[in-house]
């Protein structure tokens, strides 16, 4: 195989790109372990582009002769065929070709739309967003099924040869009609000199046509020009292909697991904000002074703010922290007056007579309370989801937009199931 510099590049990309999404220290354990799968491909896909091996799989419906035409172009019966409709049950590899600089990979893969074969199916497209080059093998016209995955894989930039299985059950002209009508189907998805014939297990002579009644005899394999294009292709590219692909695998992965981190964190994030509602909540209702507990208030939502900004990687220190809850508070405070100030009477009732407090009970007060602090942990988790930072509306826009999302009569129901519990716990 000709290496070719840009196809050395490539590699040497492809191979930085997958270490680094290997050794990313930003991704949580658990993140890691929600994807082990996914990285155990990357693993691999790493191992196979530091040995230089190129992967070719075939993919197509049951039964059209995938496996057969794998142990034409072997030259032996390596994989296992059958007139019955599938026969492959799992993706499996075998080597093709040695060679110093590395080796090609044949990947025989089960087929789809098979009745009941979903999971076959899956492991058909698994193998397939993972090989550098695609042989879609049909027998006949293209079905809708297959037109859908020809459709997908082309989306997904995967290396597609058409591959028109069976000619022998062709005439000349039944066959040239057919390629016809196939690269009127695939314009745009495949380059016609990428469709190419075959009799991967012929009944009779290529071009001819079986008999009716007669047992098929042994007849040879034609698959020539099918191997000859492979050929060229791997020579000329097959390097860059490799590394590509990797490149492409690793570029999803990414995204996933990006999506995943994201999640992660914001799961997180709500458990911690949650806890420290609880707590605010508890400690409001139980303390009868309303000087202490603003202040107690705010010690805790500064210490919730510390604790989420950990979560994001994105550390603070208390003092930081505590100006952070200012700026919301005074946000809040402006944007929704009525229930602040309901608030702030309560505090004061507490204090205040006796017979007047019976009306704002200590549990509303620390429900309230519990509700602030949850506004404060939804405004501190979107800055810090935004990388510390309002963005460029504000800090404003950014509570009026949580205040306005945020179903106040549930998270205060939320409240009072939430501290019903610790408050009876606490008092009996
Ligand atoms: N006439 C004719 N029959 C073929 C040809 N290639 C394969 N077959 C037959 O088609 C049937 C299915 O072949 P397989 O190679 O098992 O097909 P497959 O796509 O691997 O099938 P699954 O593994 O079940 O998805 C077998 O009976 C083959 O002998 C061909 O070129 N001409
Ligand atoms: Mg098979």
């Amino acid at each position: 195989m000709i290496i070719g510099s840009a196809g050395d590049d490539h590699l040497a990309m492809a191979r930085e790109s997958l270490r680094d999404l290997l050794d990313d220290p930003r991704v949580p354990d658990q993140v890691r372990g929600q994807l082990q799968h996914d990285y155990d491909g990357v693993r691999q896909m790493l191992d196979k582009l530091e040995h230089g091996h190129v992967h070719l799989a075939v993919f197509g419906r049951v039964g059209v002769g995938k496996s057969s035409l794998l142990n034409a172009l072997l030259g032996e019966r390596r994989f296992s065929t059958s007139p019955l409709h599938g026969e492959t049950r799992t993706a499996t590899l075998t080597h093709w070709v040695e060679e110093r600089s590395g080796g090609v990979f044949l990947i025989d893969t089960p087929g789809i739309d098979e009745v009941g074969g979903e999971e076959r199916e899956a492991a058909a497209r698994e193998a397939a967003a993972r090989a550098d080059l695609l042989m879609f093998v049909v027998e006949a016209d293209l079905t809708a099924v297959e037109i859908g995955a020809l459709r997908d894989l082309a989306d997904a930039r995967r290396p597609l040869l058409l591959v028109l299985n069976k000619v022998d059950r062709y005439s000349e002209e039944e066959c040239r009609e057919l390629l016809d009508r196939l690269a009127e189907r695939t314009d745009g998805l495949i380059a016609a000199n990428n469709i190419i014939t075959v009799s991967a297990d012929p009944r009779t002579a290529v071009g001819g046509r079986a008999t009716r009644g007669q047992p098929p005899s042994p007849v040879a394999a034609d698959v020539e020009r099918l191997r000859t294009r492979l050929w060229n292709i791997l020579e000329t590219e097959g390097k860059t292909l490799a590394a590509l692909n990797a490149s492409l695998f690793a570029g999803r992965l990414s995204e996933t697991l990006g999506r995943r981190i994201v999640k992660e964190k914001r799961r997180l994030a709500q458990r911690i904000v949650r806890t420290y509602c609880i707590a605010k909540g508890v400690a409001v209702a139980v303390n009868p002074v309303p000087v202490a507990d603003l202040a107690a208030a705010a010690l805790v939502d500064a210490g919730m703010v510390v604790h989420l900004s950990r979560v994001y990687g994105l550390p603070m220190t208390r003092r930081e922290a505590g100006s952070l809850v200012t700026v919301i508070v005074t946000q809040m405070a402006a944007l929704m007056g009525t229930v602040w100030a309901v608030h702030l009477v309560s505090s004061a009732l507490k204090l205040g007579t006796g017979g007047m407090s019976v009306v704002l009970t200590a549990g509303a007060q620390g429900a309230v309370a519990y509700y602030s602090t949850y506004i404060v942990g939804q405004a501190a988790e979107r800055y810090f989801a935004a990388g510390k930072s309002w963005g460029d509306a504000g800090p404003r826009a950014v509570m009026a937009e949580i205040l306005e999302s945020i179903d106040r009569d549930s998270i205060l129901r939320q409240a009072r199931d939430d501290l019903k519990g610790h408050l009876t716990g606490a008092r009996g």
